[in-house]
């Protein structure tokens, strides 16, 4: 993969959009130029079984449409049945040297909390680590507290050549922050979910990530 794969990672699960259509907002935020796309469907009410199924499959078309990666969050069986372009784990998701066998030439993403965690995801190769929250996020259940971004340039430093993805209430207006701190790319679930302009929003996002 590329480092300008993660600028502007869209997130997204049909628990994200409330009542609007998740493909239809995928669309929109694909017109919109996002560089990559995770499917992540957790959550309260979240899809399961033939219905998850087949909403990744249709999120997937959607995206090979637009030549975007498609990645899918937490689920290896699913991602190697798709045929997607990766899988984005975290620390509960399996061991990350197993995953990184199971994906083969797949890309692979890791979040990552601690110098230790992104240490392991470096020495197995994984193709990116995802590193948050940067900000208060209310998109995920349990999340840890704001960590700002420490780990962001510690990582940068130690492995200048493992490519990092910021998450966690990154939106156009604070984004400057973890790409400052060393960050190649900005994941967002309600920064293009509930935004009110996406095309803009992604557009202002691209920019800071090509700075
Ligand atoms: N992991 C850390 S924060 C987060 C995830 C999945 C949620 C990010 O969502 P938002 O709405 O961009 O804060
Ligand atoms: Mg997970």
């Amino acid at each position: 993969m590329k480092r300008e794969h993660l600028h502007v990672y869209f997130v997204m699960g049909s628990v994200n959009v409330k009542e609007a259509n998740p493909l239809e907002v995928l669309e929109q935020a694909l017109k919109g130029g996002i560089t990559m796309f995770q499917f992540r469907e957790k959550g309260k009410g979240a899809k399961k079984g033939e219905e998850y199924e087949s909403l990744a499959r249709e999120c997937q078309r959607l995206c090979k449409r637009y030549g975007v990666p498609f990645i899918v969050n937490d689920d290896v069986e699913l991602a190697l049945k798709l045929d997607a372009d990766g899988l984005h784990i975290g620390q509960d998701d399996g061991k990350v040297e197993e995953m990184r066998e199971r994906m083969g030439s797949k890309w692979l993403g890791v979040s990552v909390h601690t110098r230790e965690e992104a240490e392991i995801a470096y020495r197995v190769k994984a193709d990116y680590v995802g590193i948050g929250p940067v900000f208060g996020t209310k998109s995920k259940e349990n999340a840890p507290p704001p960590a700002g971004t420490t780990l962001i340039t510690e990582t940068k430093t130690l492995y200048p050549d493992l490519p990092i993805v910021a998450i966690g209430g990154i939106k156009a207006s604070n984004a400057h922050i973890p790409f400052e701190a060393g960050a190649d790319g900005a994941a967002v679930i309600s920064a293009l979910c509930e935004s009110e302009n996406m095309e803009d929003d992604i557009r202002r996002l691209k920019e800071l990530a090509d700075l």
